[in-house]
């Protein structure tokens, strides 16, 4: 099928993303696993610039992730955050642990420096030995606003200053001066399977899918198009999806996900325990649906999954890597 090693493109947000991304590494020849990331919970605190699913992904797959928490780095301490508490400066509700801070202070010396987010991702990737190319998606800004009954606020101030409680009416996705970065038209161009992982495909995945150009880029590969579900017995795994589906009348469960991604799909991965939702997501269009464990609990599992969605989106055992014993 493929003269070299396969191109596997994962779209991601953050856990469900970086837990996915982990399994396909382990799964994948060196050299094959892209990651476009979401971009749109980017959020500025202390004149630093933090890339949250950006840094879950880097951090999981560069082995210093704080693994019950999902975000941040193992064992950081937080006394940066102390003295600038101190100082009475705002916006400290969002916890930034020292270690995470030293990769913001990095960033923001590169960006000041006129380098893009891509180039100094690299940067910061290549020097935690990550094992994949991980792509923002766009190297512009292009923030999720989140429209609440308390009013329009920021990602980040709606899912962790307000716990993610206002109801939310609408989501707003500012990507209109945005545009999708040279590297990852590129890597979407040359991929022989693009995967949509287990994120919220409203706030993760919908950020990527609006910027300009994204969409059609993605329709125009040749690659198969394989998502797996972020729900687990018709809840998400982490986040409030299920109550946002609710909430923005998108109707429920795996129906109401695979009608999110409308006829991009050419398969869907849904957990077992959800197995009687085949016929719904089939009438919903998707052409292929397959039922596999999707939990995600441990390296072993997260493999097993990454197995089952390079084999749905048509990889064969000699492309992929050796399994480990
Ligand atoms: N999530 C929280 O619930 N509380 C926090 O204080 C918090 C801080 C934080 C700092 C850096 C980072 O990379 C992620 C952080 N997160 C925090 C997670 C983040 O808000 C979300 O998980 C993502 O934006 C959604 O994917």
């Amino acid at each position: 099928m493929f003269k070299r090693e396969p191109k596997v493109v994962l779209l991601a947000g953050g856990v469900g993303g970086a837990r996915m991304a982990r399994g396909l590494v382990g799964s994948l020849p060196a050299g094959s696993l892209s990651v476009v990331v979401n971009i749109g919970d980017d959020e500025h605190f202390h004149g630093l610039t933090v890339c949250p699913d950006v840094d879950t992904v880097t951090y999981t797959l560069g082995g210093l992730i704080h693994a019950q928490q999902g975000w941040g780095v193992a064992g950081d301490t937080a006394n940066a955050l102390g003295m600038l508490r101190k100082l009475g400066a705002s916006n400290t509700w969002m916890h930034l642990g020292d270690a995470d801070i030293g990769v913001h202070l990095f960033r923001a010396q590169c960006l000041a420096s006129g380098e893009t987010l891509t180039a100094v991702t690299a940067r910061i990737t290549h020097a935690l030995n990550v094992q994949a190319t991980i792509l923002p998606a766009s190297d512009d800004p292009a923030p999720t606003l989140v429209d609440t009954d308390q009013g329009v606020m920021r990602f980040q101030q709606w899912f962790v200053r307000h716990r993610a409680q206002p109801t939310v009416r609408a989501l707003r996705y500012v990507t209109e001066q945005a545009r999708v970065s040279p590297a990852v038209a590129a890597a979407l161009a040359e991929a022989d399977l693009v995967v949509i992982a287990p994120s919220n495909p409203l706030l993760s995945i919908y950020p990527m899918l609006k910027l300009p150009g994204f969409s059609e880029a993605l329709k125009t590969t040749r690659a198969k198009h394989i998502a797996v579900s972020p729900l687990i017995g018709g809840k998400a795994v982490k986040g409030p999806l299920a109550q946002m589906l609710v909430d923005l009348r998108v109707g429920s469960g795996n129906e109401a996900v695979a009608r999110l991604y409308g006829d991009l799909l050419d398969g869907f991965v849904i957990d077992e325990a959800d197995a009687r939702d085949v016929s719904v997501v089939t009438a919903a269009g998707v052409p292929q649906v397959i039922v596999g464990a999707t939990r995600m609990d441990d390296r072993q599992k997260a493999t097993q999954l990454a197995r089952t969605v390079l084999q749905a989106g048509g990889l064969r055992q000699e492309h992929l890597a050796p399994e480990e014993v």
